[in-house]
């Protein structure tokens, strides 16, 4: 009898294990999801036919539409302060991917069911920008904790861009020039959360403002300011200080790239004897930089025996 007995119970475990695993394979594949991505190891190139590189960022998200809005070619001015991104990650220019899996968090407007998904792949240029935006009218946000698999939203399965090409004669994605528009910013945190694993974000020896883990002489914050990648130094920028003669004067002056969806400030000072900075509009001028560089001079002539000095001072929210 006790032997018997014991059937039914190995039975009901065996159920119960086939359950847990059920919910299991639900929970992690099943979910209302999205899977998006380029294809690897494709040529992907900007306007003037250039390989895209590490500042091109790739967004997941959605507009919002109320009062009619419709982002097309001709309001890219708009795009930014309509666009309500779920999900973004940096190109990879190594096997030339972007990609993302991205569970989707809520239905509320603009990612209900009936309403339509983007991937929008831009970079860091606020005055010159290079962009493409994907659409399908296939993709529709899945609904959140759904049963049915993931969808896939990628450039192979997207209908005609908004800007930029597809497939196209030697190219997998093109964008296009679109000019100076404002941009969606990338914060701090977040910058950190792309560019870093979840363990080298908690060291800061990797992962911290003064850090160069690359080795490339940029700090992560002259990294994050600047729109480069902090574990790539493919992309390194040197602060060379130039010249502005006037006359029988000369006057310092200092260009610095500024990457148009990071949040972090700069402001160029100026000593006379490294102790004492100045950036007030008696001390400096801006001047008409090209392209996003912040340009500016100092105002007082560096004359033979006095020395000159002129940085750049970065701070992030
Ligand atoms: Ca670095």
């Amino acid at each position: 009898m006790a032997k018997s007995s014991q059937f039914p119970s190995l039975g009901r475990t065996v159920l119960c294990a086939l359950g847990a695993l059920w919910q299991f394979v639900l929970g992690t594949t099943q979910a209302g999801a999205v899977n998006w991505n380029s294809s690897l190891f494709q040529s992907n190139l900007t306007s003037s036919g250039a390989a895209l590189d590490d500042s091109f960022v790739f967004e997941l998200g959605a507009f919002d539409l109320t009062g009619g809005f419709v982002p097309t070619s001709a309001n890219t001015d708009q795009w930014a302060v309509r666009w309500r991104p779920a999900q973004r990650n940096f190109y990879n220019p190594t096997t030339r991917l972007f990609s993302g899996y991205y569970e989707v968090t809520s239905n509320a407007s603009p990612f209900a069911t009936n309403e339509k998904g983007y991937i929008w792949g831009h970079h860091c240029s606020g005055q010159n920008g290079e962009w493409i935006l994907l659409q399908s009218s296939n993709w529709k946000w899945p609904l959140v904790g759904g049963t049915n698999p993931a969808v896939a939203w990628t450039v192979g399965n997207s209908q005609t861009p908004i800007v930029g090409q597809i497939n196209g004669s030697g190219f997998h994605m093109r964008t296009s020039a679109v000019g100076a528009n404002p941009l969606p910013t990338i914060s701090p945190a977040d910058w950190r959360d792309l560019r870093f694993s979840p363990a080298e974000v908690l060291n800061p020896s990797i992962s911290g403002w003064n850090a160069d883990p690359d080795f490339d002489g940029m700090s992560n914050l002259l990294e994050y300011a600047t729109g480069r990648n902090p574990r790539s130094a493919t992309r390194v920028w040197v602060p060379l200080p130039e010249w502005q003669i006037s006359g029988d004067s000369r006057y310092l002056k200092l260009s610095v790239p500024r990457c148009a969806y990071s949040q972090a400030s700069m402001v160029v000072e100026v000593s006379g004897n490294l102790q004492n900075w100045y950036s007030g509009p008696g001390d400096v001028e801006t001047l008409p930089g090209s392209g996003d560089n912040l340009m500016v001079r100092d105002l007082t002539a560096s004359t033979g025996a006095e020395n000159r000095f002129i940085r750049a001072r970065i701070t992030v929210p």
